[in-house]
């Protein structure tokens, strides 16, 4: 059962793997009301998935608190048709960021999963328990068992090293610095630059992937980040944590919503050659609240964020887009 046992983040030197990412980035905004010194590193200067460069790295930099919220992401088509991506570079960061915290002497570790984990058909909310009681979502088994592996080493070196080390699942997450790019994004996102482009060529139609019946749950970046913000400062223990908004929504549904706040009046076109997914995946975020924490952010308030972010920084995102081909 989880724990209270304090730890606190002022004056500590707290490492956030990942900053360029959606919840890396959420969690330096986050942390920046914490007076701790935060540490940030980028690729160029040291690749999470090259153990030496790790371990160089944090011995210099002497990190005290590690977020590791840096892993290789992206939406069900990425998940699907970059399999060895998603597996090996989640595995490395993994491996290689516990163990040179252990050497490093890190106080307190927050290792970020996501609710993938589950297996497809787990009873709805799912509970953390759910954890291997089942066959996963063929379509992101390659990116779910290498957080599971991550959730297991953070397990193991609590009880064989003693190590302060936790592990949160986040659902689905979305908010301003996504990733737009159709390629490789999320359904959100997507969504969100599909209804922008429609609006802008004043299309008849926007193409949705899938029947629109599955079933998401959507947790603002920043919610997220406060939330795990909180489990470093008031968790400690071995079982994971759930963390979600209790905010679930059909894709159609979602997909009517992002169309009414970009002003988009066409159709929506469900193409069912694309894959749906799991059908269900709400969490149970009892653990999580029982410890204190609630969200804050409604899914309309934070879609019409995001849609506000992605309308004034799309020339760049795109551009961004063009060299990342
Ligand atoms: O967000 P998403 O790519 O990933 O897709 P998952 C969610 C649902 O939205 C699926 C549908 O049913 C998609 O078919 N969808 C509709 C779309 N239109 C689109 C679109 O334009 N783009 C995308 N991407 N989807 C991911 C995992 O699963 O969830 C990751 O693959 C991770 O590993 C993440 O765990 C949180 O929710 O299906």
């Amino acid at each position: 059962m989880p724990t209270n046992s304090p730890y606190a983040l002022q004056n500590k030197r707290v490492w956030v793997a990942g900053h360029r990412g959606l919840v890396g980035a959420a969690l330096v905004r986050r942390l920046a009301a914490e007076q701790c010194e935060i540490l940030t590193v980028g690729h160029v200067d040291c690749d999470l998935r090259q153990a030496p460069a790790v371990e160089a790295w944090m011995t210099a930099n002497r990190p005290q608190a590690v977020f590791v919220a840096a892993a290789r992401v992206g939406g069900i088509y990425a998940n699907d048709s970059r399999p060895a991506d998603f597996i090996y570079d989640n595995l490395m960061i993994a491996a290689n960021v516990i163990e040179a915290a252990r050497r490093t002497g890190v106080e307190k570790l927050l290792f970020l999963g996501s609710t993938c984990i589950y297996p497809r058909l787990a009873p709805q909310p799912m509970h953390e328990d759910s954890l291997l009681t089942g066959p996963l979502e063929p379509t992101n088994q390659w990116y779910a068992v290498a957080k599971i592996a991550g959730i297991k080493l953070a397990q193991a070196y609590r009880r064989q090293h003693g190590c302060d080390f936790i592990s949160a699942m986040p659902t689905n997450l979305y908010g301003t610095g996504d990733n737009f790019d159709l390629r490789s994004s999320h359904v959100l996102p997507a969504l969100i630059a599909k209804a922008y482009d429609a609006v802008e060529h004043d299309a008849p139609t926007v193409e949705i992937w899938g029947s629109g019946r599955p079933l998401r749950e959507f947790l603002h970046a920043d919610d997220c980040a406060d939330a795990l913000v909180h489990l470093m400062k008031n968790y400690s223990g071995e079982d994971i944590v759930n963390v979600g908004s209790g905010q679930e929504v059909s894709i159609a549904d979602l997909a009517y919503l992002v169309c009414r706040v970009a002003g988009f009046r066409g159709r929506l076109v469900f193409d069912t050659g694309k894959p749906d997914g799991t059908p269900r995946k709400r969490v149970d975020i009892g653990r999580l609240t029982a410890l204190g924490w609630q969200p804050h952010i409604t899914l309309e308030d934070g879609v019409r964020e995001t849609y506000r972010w992605y309308a004034e920084h799309r020339r760049s995102v795109r551009r961004q887009q063009l060299e990342a081909v």
